[in-house]
C-alpha cells in the first residue's frame, strides 16, 4: 500500500472505528483502559488494516503474522482492533469483562482468538516474540512476529534481556513496537525511570530503530512499512510518541488516565467527540 489520500482515508476509517468499539467496552463495565486504546488505535489500525497478513475466519492459519499483546492490560484495544478486523463479532464487545465472556479485562489466549498470548505480568511479550521468531526461523515460515508493549515495560530487565538475544539471533522477522505514551499507574514514565535516550540504547543493542509520531497515521504507515522491508538482518524496533485519550478532548486534558472511571453520561459524550470528528464514510 502506497500512501495515497485513499489509502490514509481508508486508515483513518479503521482508527475511528477502533476507538469508537473501545469507548463502548469502557461503557459496558463503567471503567477500564480506555486511555490506551484511543491513543494506541492509529497503531492499531495500520497493524490490523494493512500490515498483518491474517485471516478472520481462521486466527490459528499457520502463515499468519504473530501480534502479542505483551502489555496485556491493552486488551480492550486489542479486542477493539480484532472486531475490525473481522475476528471477533461487533455485537460481542457488549459482553466484555463478564463471567463466561471471551474478552476478559486482560488479555488471555485461552479465551480469545486471535489473542497469542496471555498477558497481565508485563516484560513477558519481547521473550515470547524471540522464541517465536527463532521457531518460525527454522520451520522457513515467513511470518512477522509483531510484539506490541508499554514504556512500562522498558523498566523489566527481561525486557533488554530479550532484545540481545534478538540481535544476536538475527532474527530480521521480529518487529517490536513501543507505545511511548509517557504514562504508567505510578506517574509519568520518565519520572517513574528515565529511559532516554532510547533510540539510541535499541540502537546499541544492535536494532533497528524508528522513532515516529504514533498519532500521525502517515508516519505511522512509513514507519510499517520501512520494517517490513529492510534488507538488514537485524529485528526492528518502532518506538511511537502517542497521546493517552486521543480524541477525546475531555480525556486528552487529565493528568492521570491509566486507568479511567468516568460517570455514564460522560461515554456517550466521549463517543459524540469521536463521532464529531469522524472521517467520512467511516461509520461501523
Ligand atoms: C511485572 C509487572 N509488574 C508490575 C505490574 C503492575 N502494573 C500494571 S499496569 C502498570 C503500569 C505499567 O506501565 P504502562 O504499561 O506504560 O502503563 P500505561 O501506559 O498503560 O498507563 C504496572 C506497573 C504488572 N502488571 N506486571
Ligand atoms: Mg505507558
Amino acid at each position: 500500500m502506497t500512501s495515497t489520500p485513499e489509502a490514509l482515508h481508508a486508515l483513518a476509517g479503521c482508527a475511528h472505528r477502533i476507538r469508537r468499539y473501545a469507548v463502548r467496552m469502557g461503557e459496558v463495565q463503567g471503567q477500564g483502559y480506555v486511555g490506551q486504546a484511543l491513543g494506541w488505535a492509529d497503531v492499531l489500525a495500520v497493524a490490523y488494516g494493512h500490515a498483518l497478513a491474517l485471516k478472520p475466519d481462521d486466527p490459528a492459519w499457520e502463515g499468519r503474522d504473530r501480534f502479542l499483546l505483551s502489555h496485556g492490560h491493552y486488551a480492550i484495544a486489542h479486542y477493539a482492533a480484532l472486531i475490525e478486523a473481522g475476528v471477533i463479532p461487533e455485537t460481542e464487545l457488549e459482553t466484555y469483562g463478564s463471567d463466561d465472556s471471551r474478552l476478559p479485562m486482560s488479555g488471555m489466549a485461552s479465551y480469545t482468538p486471535g489473542m497469542e498470548i496471555s498477558g497481565g505480568s508485563l516484560g513477558q511479550g519481547l521473550v515470547i516474540g524471540v522464541g517465536m521468531a527463532l521457531g518460525l526461523k527454522q520451520k522457513r515460515n515467513p511470518a512477522f512476529v509483531y510484539n506490541s508493549m508499554s514504556d512500562g515495560e522498558l523498566d523489566e530487565g527481561s525486557t533488554w534481556e530479550a532484545a540481545m538475544a534478538a540481535a544476536h539471533y538475527r532474527l530480521d522477522n521480529l518487529i517490536c513496537l513501543v507505545d511511548i505514551n509517557n504514562q504508567q499507574a505510578d506517574g509519568p514514565s520518565t519520572k517513574v525511570l528515565g529511559f532516554e535516550p532510547l533510540a539510541d540504547k535499541w540502537a546499541a543493542f544492535g536494532w533497528h530503530v524508528q522513532r515516529v509520531d504514533g498519532n500521525d497515521l502517515p508516519a505511522v504507515l512509513a514507519a510499517f512499512e520501512a520494517a517490513r522491508s529492510l534488507a538488514e538482518p537485524t529485528p526492528r524496533v518502532i518506538l511511537f510518541d502517542t497521546l493517552m485519550g486521543k480524541g477525546v478532548p475531555f480525556l486528552e486534558a487529565r493528568e492521570k488516565n491509566h486507568f479511567i472511571r468516568v460517570d455514564p453520561p460522560e461515554w456517550r459524550q466521549a463517543l459524540d467527540h469521536l463521532d464529531a470528528t469522524e472521517p467520512q464514510g467511516a461509520a461501523a
